[in-house]
């Protein structure tokens, strides 16, 4: 698998949240709790030494006794962590309190920027603070274009947010961000991402790879596996061969849409140290 960026992209993604962080009090950065560390990139926050609050997105997504594990270890790094579940609402009434609790020695109302990697929920996020469907969201990378700031009870928020690009450190850390789509599925082989997944679910999740797939041996090879979840869900080619693409596109849409269950990719590992401040 070959994963690569257009550095003229990532090159103008930094220029704008530079350009965004000179008008901003608090920065809310977004991680997605099925993958808190690889959906995070420090480093343009990490120039500006604003106030920041980490907003933990799909937390009805991903395993919530991981989620407390991640939960402890972002205490002992003195993060400000909010728990989000943007779908329902869940944790908003919170990240609104942390926001305005930010600069209250400041007369006017803190200003604040909204970053994350694509997919994460930025725009999600932005609509449900203000109130009103006004950024666009969308199921696919990078559908937010184009400085606005809506009032938002209680602070200002930029209508555009920030994006950061993920952080590609190796290939574990991109197969994950594929999994969960911050990547575009055109980059990666889904087949090969799909294995991955599914030899991790045997791993970590065995239960509830039998439960949704309904498996007699769940310790069977991952090629048995992806071959009769193909044969069961009919995803056939004419010979009655499986169609390997569609077999893997079905279990990785299982996975993104929660339907597999709550799971979580990644836990902290000691190198999460500097992560944080
Ligand atoms: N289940 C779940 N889905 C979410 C959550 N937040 C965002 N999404 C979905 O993730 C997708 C990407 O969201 P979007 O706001 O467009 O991400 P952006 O690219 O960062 O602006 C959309 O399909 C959202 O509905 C969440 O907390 N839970
Ligand atoms: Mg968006």
């Amino acid at each position: 698998m070959d994963i690569q960026w257009y550095p003229g992209h990532m090159a103008k993604a930094r220029r704008q949240i530079q350009e965004h962080l000179k008008f901003i009090d608090v920065v809310v950065e977004l991680t997605d709790a099925r993958i808190p560390r690889s959906a995070r990139n420090p480093d343009i926050i990490e120039i500006h030494r604003k106030p920041r609050i980490l907003a933990v997105t799909k937390c009805d997504l991903a395993d919530p006794a991981r989620t407390a594990i991640w939960c402890q270890h972002w205490q002992r790094q003195q993060e400000k962590v909010v728990l989000l579940e943007l779908t329902n609402g869940k944790g908003i009434n919170v990240l609104r309190k942390e926001i305005r609790k930010c600069l209250t020695k400041q007369k006017r109302e803190p200003r604040v920027l909204v970053v994350g990697i694509p997919n994460v929920g930025k725009s999600t996020l932005i609509n449900r603070l203000a109130g009103r469907s006004s950024a666009k969201v969308g199921a696919k990378p990078g559908v937010t274009r184009g400085k606005q700031w809506i009032n938002a009870q209680g602070f200002r928020l930029l209508d555009t947010p920030g994006l950061l690009w993920p952080k590609l450190e190796d290939q574990e850390t991109a197969r994950k961000l594929a999994v969960v789509a911050a990547i575009k599925d055109e980059i990666f082989d889904s087949e090969e991402i799909t294995y991955w997944l599914l030899r991790f679910l045997q791993d970590n999740y065995p239960h509830l790879l039998v439960r949704r797939y309904d498996l007699e041996d769940p310790a069977a090879e991952i090629s048995a596996i992806f071959s009769l979840i193909g044969y069961q869900r009919g995803c056939l080619l004419a010979k009655g061969e499986i169609d390997r693409l569609q077999t893997a596109q079905l279990i990785l849409k299982d996975f993104r849409q929660g339907l597999i269950g709550p799971i979580t990719l990644e836990l902290p590992q000691r190198n999460d140290q500097n992560e944080g401040s």
